[in-house]
């Protein structure tokens, strides 16, 4: 995958700028996160804009992530102080829960509003995230009906934009925003394997030869289920695994005339059946790994 190339364009700045004066507006965060990458799809530019305001995070497309590995976020996620549930925005999953702990959060505010005077003074919080991990596919759901565009591709959503949900939260949706460096190689991967970075901007092959490594060190029976591969387990290096990735792509009849593998087409359709949950249920960051390596770097 390439470091080259821009995944920061000019809308995204440019949200990001606006985004301190909305919050003025706002009384709650909701934070979509992409269930399959808990950690790499937290944006620490949002973090450090609306700092200090009430926030829940929402790992969504939990119908894709490891029904395990979401349990373990949440508890995790909750245990260092944010609220945090799972949810599946297509499905209307789990949206009971946001609504009930913004009404938690939100209580005291909204009784000073009553003594004040303004009664029925509704909640309005903001769904902020990175590209692509459902923020308007959430709001539309919330708010019952189509109120934003949604897409299968990052950057679908341009600008601010209200809806109201049937019970009279107050819901502002925007652009998904990624942040100038992406963190680790590891980071990146997992943000170009579940769509929060351009394709266009991402090396295909190199992509899908180290997102095939990555998953069969997590879930290793998936992989040579699906593909009848099998190598060493915890590599994801491109380098380490371009041969199992050719296996594959012969596996799976992705050869050229003349029988060279057709790298390409193989890539395309390995992402592909990652996305669409075809390999199966999978969290590309695992909890206990993640606390692991926290507790020995704080040893
Ligand atoms: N399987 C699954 N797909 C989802 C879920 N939520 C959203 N999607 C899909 O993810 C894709 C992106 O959804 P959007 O709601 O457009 O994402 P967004 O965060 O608004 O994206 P940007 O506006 O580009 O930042 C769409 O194809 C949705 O159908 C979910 O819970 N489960
Ligand atoms: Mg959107």
């Amino acid at each position: 995958m390439t470091d080259q190339i821009n995944w920061f364009p000019g809308h995204m700045r440019k949200a990001l700028n606006d985004l301190s004066d909305r919050l003025k507006l706002i009384d709650v965060i909701i934070e979509v996160c992409d269930s399959r990458i808990p950690q790499a799809s937290r944006n620490p530019e949002l973090a450090k804009i609306s700092a200090g305001k009430p926030r829940i995070i929402a790992l969504n497309k939990s119908d894709l992530s490891d029904p395990d590995q979401n349990r373990l976020w949440v508890y995790m996620l909750r245990k260092m102080g944010t609220p945090a549930v799972e949810i599946d925005s297509v499905h209307r999953k789990g949206l009971d829960k946001i609504r009930r702990i913004a009404e938690e959060m939100c209580g005291e505010k909204l009784k000073k509003a009553r003594e004040k005077g303004r009664i029925g003074r509704p909640i309005r919080a903001i769904v902020v995230g990175i590209p692509n991990s459902g923020k308007s596919t959430l709001m539309n759901s919330l708010c019952n009906r189509k109120v934003a565009i949604t897409g299968d591709t990052p950057g679908v959503t341009r600008h601010f934009q209200w809806g109201r949900t049937e019970y009279g939260m107050e819901l502002m949706d925007m652009a998904g925003v990624l942040w100038p460096n992406l963190g680790s190689a590891k980071n990146r991967l997992c943000l170009a394997l579940t769509g929060a970075i351009r394709s266009e901007v991402t090396d295909t092959v190199s992509v899908a030869t180290a997102g095939l490594s990555l998953i069969h060190s997590l879930y290793p029976e998936m992989i040579s289920t699906r593909y009848g591969i099998s190598f060493e387990n915890g590599i994801y290096d491109q380098r380490e695994c371009y041969e199992p990735f050719l296996s594959a792509a012969r596996m799976k009849g992705c050869i050229l005339s003349g029988g060279r593998i057709d790298e390409e087409r193989f890539a395309r359709l390995f992402i592909d059946d990652f996305r669409s949950g075809r390999i199966g249920r999978i969290s590309l960051e695992h909890a206990t790994c993640t606390q692991n390596r926290r507790e020995e770097n704080e040893a």
